[in-house]
């Protein structure tokens, strides 16, 4: 039973499955090891420089004949630079985050780099539609880092409704019943960010990776709503001292308190006073193991589910 959407013809996939260009955290190693294995990696830049973007570009290129995408977070103070590399490199398509990509639309289609935004609700969905999206990506409230306000599951079929473009979904999807949950839903896709940090080519601290093991259904909050750039990570010091502040401080105190913190989970393995972002999956998460093995895994659940519900008379 093969899991071929329309997805897989735009993105040159063999499975629908797209691994989350997540800042910090996806770099060349997974992206490659993802693509190599039949789904398709992203590159997250949200946390880097252009000339570091350049050299991941690179050393996936190296690692991989197959196509890859770039993740662009929109708040990042260089984003224009960013941009720049991205055309320049021709990579297979963009996805962008954390806000409005109107105008990005237009100067990757023009290049020919299929766009493909990740949206919070039906209106942003539709509008990225008239915009010129290939296709786009529903992110439910249970994702982890930058959230909007609705699950996955009210989402997906929504969307899927109310406009024309694949809709691919993420947020809690970590497990092969979720895949076929979602295209249940009337998704052509999903994308997985949680679940591939604790892959053994994910170079997040091992902290983090242990953490996320260790993680129960209830271990992530969200932080910073005040600020309007509300965040799912996991509970810890840092999370406490962030809602104190939310309640004596003002939000531009929170986000100077907040800058920087992520780094000082995902690199320096901080995960204390480290803002350690994480969906609400991570209760699923028990084990690390190669990409490869975790999309094999993904695949048979799977078909394992479809077999199943086709046996269900009730
Ligand atoms: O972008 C994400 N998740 C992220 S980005 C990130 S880096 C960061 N670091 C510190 C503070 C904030 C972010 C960590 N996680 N997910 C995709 C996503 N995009 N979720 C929600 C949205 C979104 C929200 C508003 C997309 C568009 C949007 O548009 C608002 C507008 O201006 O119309």
């Amino acid at each position: 039973m093969n899991l071929k959407t329309e997805i897989c013809n735009l993105l040159e996939t063999e499975y629908p499955i797209i691994q989350g260009g997540m800042a910090w955290t996806s770099t060349s190693e997974l992206v490659a090891a993802v693509s190599e294995a039949g789904g398709v990696g992203i590159i997250g830049s949200g946390s880097m420089p252009a000339d570091v973007l350049q050299m991941e570009i690179d050393k996936t290129k190296k690692l991989t004949d197959k196509n890859f995408g770039v993740n662009l977070m929109l708040m990042h103070p260089n984003i224009d630079d960013l941009v720049e590399v991205v055309k320049a490199e021709k990579v297979g398509f963009v996805t962008t985050g954390a806000g409005n990509p109107g105008k990005y639309i237009e100067i990757f289609k023009e290049v020919g780099i299929n766009i493909i935004p990740v949206v919070p609700s039906i209106a942003l969905a539709q509008r990225v539609e008239r915009q010129g999206a290939d296709a786009v990506i529903v992110e439910g409230t249970e994702a982890g880092g930058h959230v909007g306000e609705l699950t996955t599951m009210v989402l997906i079929p929504q969307v899927s409704q109310a406009v024309d473009i694949p809709v691919i979904a993420a947020g809690g999807i970590a497990s092969g019943s979720a895949i076929v949950a979602a295209l249940a839903l009337g998704a052509k896709g999903v994308q997985i960010g949680t679940r591939f940090i604790c892959t053994s080519e994910c170079t997040v601290h091992d902290n983090v990776k242990d953490r996320l093991i260790k993680a129960r259904d209830r271990d992530t909050v969200v932080t910073g709503r005040s600020t309007g750039h509300p965040v799912r990570v996991i509970r810890n010091k840092l999370t406490k001292e962030l809602d104190r502040l939310e309640k004596e401080s003002t939000p531009k105190e929170l986000e100077d308190r907040a800058a920087g913190t992520l780094k000082k989970a995902m690199h320096d393995g901080d995960i204390e006073w480290g803002s350690l972002m994480s969906g609400q999956v991570a209760g699923l998460v028990k084990e690390i193991k190669p990409a490869a093995a975790l999309i094999d895994e993904l695949v048979s659940e799977a078909r394992e589910t479809i077999k199943r519900l086709n046996e269900f008379d009730g």
